[in-house]
C-alpha cells in the first residue's frame, strides 16, 4: 500500500518535471506565420512571456505570388533590442521576390544576398525597439520562403547573469535563458543551441 502510494507520487512528480521541461523547450519555438500576420498590430516580445519566437514566411509549402506583406515587432521595454536570425532562406526568384528588414527607416539587410536567394544564415540586430519585415513577391514561380528566429536582446543588462534568467551568447548578445536549447538559433551565432544534451534539450 505504502509502496504503491510512493510509486504513484513519484510517477506524478516525474511527469510534472517532464511537462515543465517540455514547456520550457517550446517557448522560443512557438511558430508564427508571416503570411497570417500581414498588416496586423505590432507584435510585442516580452521578456517573461515571449522572449523569442520562430517566424516562418508561410504555413504552406510555398508562398503566394503577388504578395506584399509587412509585419512589425517591438520590444516591451525601451532598453531592449531585437535580434533577427535568418536560419533558412529559400526565395529562389531573385530579385523578383524580396525580403526586407527595417529598423525604423534603416534597411538592416542591405546586402542583396540577404534579401533573396538561398543565402547562408545571417543575423541583424536592431538599434531601436521596433523592426518591420516586408516580403513582396511577383507573379512568377514561388518557393518555400524563409525561417527566422527573433529574440529579445538585453544590451543594458551588464554581465547578462544566468542566475537572473539570462543567457550570454558567445557573440555577447544577451538573450533570455528560456531560449537556450529550444532548437532555434536566437543568439545569431548558435551558441544558445551548442551545449544541449539529450536530457537538457
Ligand atoms: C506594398 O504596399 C505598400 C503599401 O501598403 C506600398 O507602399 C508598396 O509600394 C507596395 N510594394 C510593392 C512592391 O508592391
Ligand atoms: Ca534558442
Amino acid at each position: 500500500m505504502a509502496a504503491t502510494n510512493f510509486l504513484r507520487i513519484s510517477t506524478n512528480f516525474f511527469l510534472l518535471i517532464f511537462i515543465v521541461e517540455l514547456n520550457a523547450a517550446k517557448i522560443g519555438k512557438e511558430k508564427h506565420y508571416m503570411d497570417k500576420m500581414c498588416g496586423n498590430e505590432l507584435f510585442t516580445l516580452d521578456g517573461d512571456r515571449i522572449p523569442g519566437i520562430s517566424l516562418q514566411l508561410t504555413s504552406g509549402s510555398k508562398y503566394k505570388p503577388n504578395a506584399n506583406c509587412t509585419v512589425r515587432f517591438r520590444t516591451a521595454q525601451p532598453s531592449q533590442r531585437l535580434i533577427i536570425t535568418m536560419e533558412k532562406m529559400d526565395i529562389t526568384d531573385c530579385p523578383g521576390d524580396l525580403l526586407k528588414i527595417y529598423d525604423g527607416k534603416n534597411l538592416l539587410n542591405m546586402d542583396t544576398k540577404q534579401q533573396c536567394g538561398t543565402s547562408a544564415s545571417f543575423t541583424v540586430t536592431s538599434s531601436t525597439t521596433q523592426v518591420s519585415i516586408t516580403f513582396t513577391s511577383n507573379a512568377a514561380s514561388e518557393s518555400s520562403g524563409f525561417q527566422a528566429a527573433i529574440a529579445l536582446h538585453f544590451p543594458m543588462i551588464a554581465s547578462c547573469p544566468q542566475n537572473l534568467g539570462f543567457f550570454q551568447c558567445k557573440n555577447k548578445n544577451c538573450i533570455s535563458k528560456q531560449l537556450e536549447c529550444d532548437g532555434r538559433n536566437h543568439c545569431g551565432d548558435g551558441t544558445d543551441e551548442n551545449q544541449c544534451g539529450i536530457l537538457s534539450g
